[in-house]
């Protein structure tokens, strides 16, 4: 017998070697039917596992948690495959994992899917769901299993790159073979409702050196009402996509002249870029800030200083050669900020030293990662690099935090729940970062530490810290479901060190300064496709291109309009007048697409009495009154960000 200790404490005698779906059948029958996998002392296990020694256990289903769902994705996803491979029998299985959302499958096969196709191996899913073909696992000798997988060249290269020693496990249901390390669940009867979402083309290994694959991307669910809801999901996030909203709106454009990743701001975009890039600007300014301009390029010379040419290199865009100088566009601002701190003796009294820029970099972001303004290759950060006193390291991160909080919760109003706080680790490929254990020991602990001082709740992710050491990444989610950074804190030993900075300490002596690296809108484009997504393209009064549109009923009214026009323009609001010959009722629809917040509506009434009539995008009808009481009145809401 053995011990089984279960989730909630509770301790099972049982005989060795149980498999887990008939443990949970001890438990409940109910239990049974619906367990998808279980998880034996922390790691994920196929039902079909065998418990030989004391141990902890889970057991998990498709509602209990995503490890749940994905053995659930994952069996979906054989379905697929093998649906696929009823259909058309030439294609090639390459890998068909669960994902955050559903899962996926690529193959190697002649042309694209067509819809046509899509619908064909939705019904071919569904046969085979109803054949309800038992899964078996089985292992094999490397030998074995390429002699197996003799047809299948992706599957072959997968299994050579095995470790010696690896369990090579497969799947079978009915005519159907994959490799697979499972779990799955013991029938494809248990999937009920399927959806084919879309496909798209996908490099092998994800390298663009190798064949294009077609992937196809779905998604299952064990009852139709949440297939049902998670369409309305996806439809909710089509509306919220800053793409569409920026081509509904008129703020941003690409061209293929440009280039992928290379977004060109229309007027109304500029506005809103200006107005947030000037609000930051004069944030940090109250808080000491010194503001700088810097080029966009440097000579290699200076990447080979800081470290990036080692580390960072496959991030940048190529070398240009010109006269005797290797020239290349940066892909941070960090190594000038490092420059302009040397240029002049500093005393510790002059700390810390916080030098701020709204600067270009320029990345090479994957041609098939770059998205909107979210991703983009051409970027301009709200960056700064704080010089500090290893005594102040704990007070300017606390005061870098608050800022964050300040803006995102207080004047953008946006929901806590919307930020998860990362703190990026180094991982165990040390050759990707700068090398000196004892440095990033001490940096990462400072950062967990402060953290936990502030009681922030914050999760740990290894192979997300930057070359020159760790950081504090605030995460979102996007409308595409992207997990992405906006605003981040970094501590950073090692470019003080790389340039040589110092600065002269109480005792005359030379001292190293820490640099603190920070963004707090983490780059203007990325922060507009969130702003957008939030927002659903409503911005508030203080952001919008056009805060106030004047709509005259008749050409009566044309003069009365302009003079109105004038009177808030001059009062530095962004203002429109509509006067195309059109009915009233479809200018005020073109302005509520048009997201306006307020519409002054002009007829013979408001133009005797030198009044306007106020209609806003929340209250239909927000009254009638004196043109100084509105501008009064709109005034305030701007000051307050409301
Ligand atoms: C903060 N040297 C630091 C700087 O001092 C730095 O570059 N950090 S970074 O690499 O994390 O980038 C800062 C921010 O830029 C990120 O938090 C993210 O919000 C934004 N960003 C990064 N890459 C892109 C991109 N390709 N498109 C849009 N924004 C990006
Ligand atoms: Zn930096």
């Amino acid at each position: 017998m053995i011990k089984v200790t279960l989730k909630d404490g509770t301790n099972l005698e049982v005989e060795k070697g149980i498999s887990i779906l008939n443990l949970a059948k001890k438990i409940s029958e109910g239990l049974a039917r619906v367990a998808t996998c279980g998880i034996v002392n922390g790691e994920v296990k196929d039902l079909r596992y065998e418990l030989n020694e004391d141990c902890s256990l889970t057991i998990e289903t498709f509602e209990s948690s995503l490890e749940g769902k994905k053995a659930y994705w994952h069996t979906t996803s054989h379905v697929m495959a093998q649906a696929i491979k009823r259909l058309f029998p030439n294609a090639k299985l390459a890998i068909g994992p669960a994902i955050e959302e559903g899962f996926y499958y690529d193959f190697d096969i002649e042309n694209p899917f067509t819809d046509e196709d899509k619908e064909k191996i939705e019904a071919e899913m569904k046969k085979i769901i109803k054949e309800n073909l038992e899964i078996e696992k089985f292992s094999l000798s490397k030998k074995e299993a390429l002699e197996l997988m003799k047809d299948e060249p992706y599957k072959q290269e997968l299994i050579n790159d095995l470790k010696e020693g690896e369990e090579i496990s497969f799947y079978k249901q009915g005519e159907f073979i994959d490799l697979c390390a499972g779990p799955h669940l013991e029938s494809t009867g248990k999937i009920k409702s399927i959806k084919l979402l879309s496909s798209s083309g996908a490099y092998w290994r994800g390298d663009e050196h190798n064949k294009m694959l077609q992937r196809i991307y779905a998604i299952s669910f064990p009852k139709a009402s949440q297939l049902d809801e998670y369409m309305q999901i996806l439809e909710d996030r089509k509306a919220r996509d800053h793409r569409k909203i920026g081509k509904d709106l008129d703020l941003f454009m690409t061209h293929p002249l440009v280039g992928a990743g290379l977004p060109m701001y229309l007027p109304n975009g500029a506005t809103i870029r200006r107005i947030l890039e000037r609000y930051i600007q004069d944030k940090e300014l109250k808080m000491g800030y010194e503001h700088v301009y810097t080029p966009s390029l440097a000579t290699t010379e200076l990447y080979k200083t800081s470290g990036h040419w080692d580390h960072y290199k496959d991030d940048m865009f190529p070398i240009m050669k010109m006269d005797n100088e290797e020239l290349v566009l940066r892909p941070m601002n960090c190594p000038h900020h490092m420059l302009i701190y040397k240029n002049s003796l500093r005393s510790y009294k002059d700390l810390p030293i916080k030098i701020a820029e709204l600067a270009h970099d320029f990345r090479y972001e994957n041609s098939g990662a770059v998205c909107g303004l979210e991703r983009v290759r051409q970027m301009c950060q709200n960056d700064s690099h704080l010089f500090v006193r290893p005594d102040q390291i704990k007070e300017e991160v606390g005061k870098v935090l608050n800022l964050i909080f300040e803006v995102y919760l207080k004047d953008f109003g946006f929901a806590r729940e919307n930020f998860a706080f990362r703190l990026s680790l180094r991982s165990k490929e040390k050759e990707k970062y700068i090398d000196n254990d004892e440095m990033w020991e001490t940096a990462e602990s400072q950062l967990r530490e402060i953290l936990k001082d502030l009681n922030i709740d914050f999760y740990e992710a290894e192979g997300e810290a930057a070359f020159y050491g760790p950081k504090i990444d605030i995460q979102i989610k996007t409308a595409l479901g992207h997990d992405v950074t906006i605003p981040t804190c970094q501590l950073d030993f090692a470019l003080p060190e790389r340039f040589d900075l110092s600065y002269i300490g109480e005792d005359g002596q030379k001292h190293r300064p820490v640099v603190i690296h920070r963004a707090i809108l983490g780059t203007s484009d990325r922060f507009i496709s969130f702003l957008l997504e939030e927002t659903k393209g409503n911005l508030p009064l203080w952001l919008a291109p056009i805060q106030i549109k004047i709509l005259p009923i008749s050409e009566k009214q044309h003069e009365y309009c302009k003079k109105l026009q004038e009177e808030l323009q001059k009062e530095g609001l962004r203002v429109k007048f509509d006067s195309r010959n059109e009915k009233i009722g479809y200018k005020i629809r073109e302005a509520q697409m048009e997201k306006i917040p307020y519409m002054l509506v002009i007829g013979d009434k408001e133009k005797e009495n030198e009044e306007v009539t106020v209609r806003s995008r929340r209250e239909t009808d927000a009254g009638t009154m004196k043109m100084k009481d509105f501008i009064s009145k709109i005034k305030t809401e701007i000051e307050n960000k409301e």
